[in-house]
């Protein structure tokens, strides 16, 4: 191994790698030297350091955050509040970008998370197809084709890729269908140290939706954005089978309230939901994602009764394009998940823990709204706006999703 790669793992604690060059052929020694090289380890090191401080919410003002209820609204007002996002959409300057880089290891599905089907009254339908029957609906209601991007990971983009093509993107205008991939950052084990993967390459995983601004950037998206003259950007979760991405009122209520970020929430129904609630900390919006948020802040009730943090954030956000020019280069905290994942040991022995054995990293794409004095909210009915898809049974499972889609039919 050449002397600079070797210096660069001992300035960054990682010599453990040394250990593997016995069992690797020249190529697969190429091959990781390169990957080195391209690692931000100074960066690896900082976020290690931070697994050992526990999360926790700088006592900061925290307050609850303004919102619109969409069943508190008048016909009148709601009608032309429609009419505005209305005449966005018809006019050709609305995309969807579903964010589809996650893995999606609760529902133990083997593969992309959109290429799981649900059993329904309209037959099988897998949550891609759902998503396209969305897209369908909105291109006969305003007689436009609505361009669609959908961010995958390294680790599933040519399988999401095969998937839709096989199906011919279920009949949708594939010309209107573009991917693009996020960034990914290296496990570490709890010694802060890179472990290698069967295929003795340094083991990466999506750096979370948050990775979002900086895929935008580095891919042709924005400029077929600009092409297209698309103003307004629905990004909205994969696993979501009620999802209504294309939805004028929210798009309408956020240019009426002259913001360029919008959002959909539900109430919550039990403080335990995994779920990120909005707030306003320091007079900034902001969402606290349920493994950030204190089990005694998480069970707090205001003098109704109401949970203080009940506005729950279902992944739904309404952008202007200016917002994804302007953040193009955001550096967003990273939150750590603790994990298991499968590691090659130097005897060449591939090892599947039972228990969470590494740190992974994720950025939150709503991390960016801090950066904004406010957001639009609109509070809408779970039983139409939320189903997610997340476990294999229970709550949010393909039991639960099934039956609140079947209602909706
Ligand atoms: C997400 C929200 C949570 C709540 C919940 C509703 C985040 C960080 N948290 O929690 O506040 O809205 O959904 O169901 O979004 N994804 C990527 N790349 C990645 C990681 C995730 O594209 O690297 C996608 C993933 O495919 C999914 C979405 O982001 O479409 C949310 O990811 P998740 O399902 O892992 O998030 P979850 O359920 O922890």
């Amino acid at each position: 191994m050449e002397k600079k790669i070797v210096d660069i793992l001992k300035q960054n604690h990682q010599e453990q790698l040394l250990e593997f060059l016995p069992i690797l052929t020249p190529e697969e020694e190429e091959k990781l030297e390169q990957q080195i090289e391209k690692i931000n380890f100074e960066q690896l090191q900082q976020l290690y350091e931070s697994t050992k401080q526990k999360p926790q919410i700088e006592e900061k003002k925290i307050e609850p955050i303004k919102y619109v209820d969409k069943y508190k609204l008048d016909q009148a007002k709601k009608e032309e509040l429609e009419n505005i996002g209305r005449k966005i959409i018809s006019s050709g300057q609305y995309a969807v970008i579903t964010m589809a880089g996650g893995q999606g290891t609760r529902l133990g599905h083997k593969g992309p998370k959109g290429t799981y089907a649900l059993e329904t009254v309209n037959g099988k339908k897998y949550l891609f197809e759902i998503i396209v029957d969305t897209l369908k609906k909105a291109q006969k209601e305003y007689g436009v084709t609505i361009p669609w991007y959908i961010m995958t990971s390294k680790e599933n983009h040519a399988q999401t890729v095969k998937f839709l093509e096989e199906k011919q993107f279920f009949s949708y205008d594939s010309q209107k269908v573009k991917f693009f991939v996020q960034g990914e950052l290296p496990l570490i084990d709890t010694n802060g140290k890179v472990i290698l993967d069967q295929n003795k390459t340094i083991k990466e995983a999506a750096d979370g939706n948050g990775g979002i601004y900086e895929a935008i950037a580095q891919s042709e998206v924005l400029s077929d954005m600009k092409q297209k003259n698309t103003q307004w950007i629905f990004v909205s979760n994969v696993d979501n089978v009620l999802s209504n991405f294309v939805d004028p009122l929210l798009l309408g209520l956020t240019v009426k309230q002259n913001q360029k970020i919008g959002a959909k929430s539900v109430v919550k129904t039990n403080p335990k939901e995994k779920v990120g609630v909005f707030c306003k900390m320091n007079g900034k919006p902001k969402i606290i994602e349920y493994i950030d948020l204190p089990e005694e802040m998480a069970e707090e009730r205001d003098e109704d009764g109401e949970l203080f943090y009940g506005e729950v954030n279902i992944g739904n956000y309404l952008f202007h394009r200016s917002v994804l020019e302007n953040l193009a280069d955001v550096k967003l905290p990273y939150h750590a998940a603790f994990k298991k994942s499968g590691f090659l040991k130097p005897n060449g022995e591939f090892v599947e823990p039972n228990e969470p054995n590494v740190y992974k990293f994720e950025a939150f794409i709503f991390d960016s709204f801090v950066r904004y004095d406010d957001i639009t909210i609109l509070r809408g009915k779970r039983e139409e706006e939320f189903a997610p898809v997340k476990n294999k049974e229970g709550n949010d499972s393909p039991e639960t999703a099934t039956k609140l889609y079947n209602r909706q039919q």
